[in-house]
């Protein structure tokens, strides 16, 4: 079964990643991220978000979830 990021079986897939512990000093940023995970590489079909957040204080949850509660709306809406 084909579960790559970057196969068949998601290209219709929203994909959200949260960089968590951005309260904590020396974590690594959201472009950090995206860039070990190579994120850019990715089909420009692609959607995809990597938001930072901190677990612990809650900040950028909601900004993640938005992102991911529109991008399925928009795509849904496609489809009228
Ligand atoms: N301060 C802070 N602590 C966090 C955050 N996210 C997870 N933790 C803490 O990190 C520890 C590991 O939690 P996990 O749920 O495994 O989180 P993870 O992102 O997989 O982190 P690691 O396992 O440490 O790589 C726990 O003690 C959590 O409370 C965050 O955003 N901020
Ligand atoms: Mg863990």
């Amino acid at each position: 079964m084909e579960t790559r990021l970057n196969g068949k079986r998601l290209s219709g897939a929203s994909l959200l990643i949260f960089a968590n512990k951005q309260d904590i000093q020396g974590s690594l940023s959201p472009d950090e991220i995206a860039k070990v995970l190579n994120l850019e590489a990715m089909d420009k079909s692609r959607h995809w978000r990597i938001v930072g957040c901190s677990a612990y204080t809650g900040e950028g949850l909601l900004e993640g979830f938005d992102w991911l509660v529109q991008d399925i709306a928009s795509r849904i809406y496609m489809l009228d």
